[in-house]
């Protein structure tokens, strides 16, 4: 699992509002939408959520520590759908603390192995790596028109690699998974899924260009190119550092979702109302 850096994010409060209207223009959902969709609630919901609840984001100090503009990037991403929004002054349980006293309804918070949002009021939960694949299957799902009977190649069967297979087989997707190390291939057969990575052809990648839905859910960084895929193929890509690089990206276009923070964000406020 990949741990965000301050550089990666420190223009997320910045674009926040941005990343909503492209994330409409691709997908016909916005921020509201995505965490109406992912909840099954209305959009009307979600905005009477927004014009009543508070929302806090709580730094956490454990582990490697703080991340630089985390807090204050979920918070930005929650304002912008219309959420009433603030960064406690203190971490920890003193932040919580100080978020309970200052009325938040929900709290969002991270260490290095979770990051969840939680409801004081309900005690629902919501965790960011179950919302993260909830979120880009509507993503995808907006994308394709349907997911039935698509070809899809899920790249990694990390964390997220598992739950985007197993949501997608849910969906009627024809399904292989695309992961080079050994040590996890027992376990994607015994998932009942085919591995399509070769180490003995000359080219491995090449067995990606067949797919219309590639779910890129590896960590690794300027690894694939536009070329790689058929012309038409969508890319659903919560992996960071992203996989492709600066001119594939341009190629890819609208046909590629890639965020940071962003999508997750939205379906887990969505899923802890
Ligand atoms: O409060 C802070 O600034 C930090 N404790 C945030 C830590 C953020 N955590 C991560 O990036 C971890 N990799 C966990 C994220 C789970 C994503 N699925």
């Amino acid at each position: 699992m990949s741990r965000l850096t301050r550089e990666w994010i420190c223009d997320l409060e910045r674009t926040a509002p941005d990343w909503d209207r492209l994330l409409r223009e691709r997908t016909g959902l916005g921020y509201v939408e995505l965490a109406a969709q992912v909840s099954g609630r209305s959009e009307n919901e979600i905005r009477s959520a927004a014009e009543t609840m508070k929302v806090a984001a709580v730094p956490v100090t454990s582990g490697l520590g703080i991340i630089g503009r985390f807090s204050a990037s979920v918070a930005a991403i929650l304002s912008t759908m219309g959420f009433d929004t603030f960064v406690t002054s203190r971490p920890d349980v003193d932040g919580l603390y100080e978020a309970s006293c200052r009325g938040a309804d929900i709290v969002f918070l991270a260490d290095d192995s979770r990051y969840i949002a939680l409801n004081l009021r309900n005690g629902r939960i919501a965790d960011n790596n179950v919302a993260t694949v909830t979120g880009y299957m509507q993503v995808l799902r907006s994308m394709s028109g349907g997911l039935l009977g698509r070809s899809v190649v899920v790249l990694g069967y990390g964390v997220i690699g598992r739950l985007f297979a197993e949501k997608l087989r849910q969906a009627g997707a024809s399904v292989a998974i695309y992961e080079r190390n050994i040590a996890l291939q027992d376990r994607i057969e015994r998932d009942g899924f085919a591995c399509v990575y070769d180490s003995t052809r000359e080219d491995p990648k090449s067995a990606l260009f067949q797919y219309d839905i590639i779910a890129d859910a590896t960590n690794e960084g300027d690894w694939l190119r536009a070329e790689d895929f058929q012309e038409h193929a969508l890319i659903a890509a919560p992996g960071v550092p992203f996989s492709f690089d600066e001119a594939s990206a341009d190629k890819l276009g609208s046909r590629c979702i890639h965020d940071l923070l962003e999508i997750g964000t939205v379906s887990m406020l969505g899923l802890a109302l």
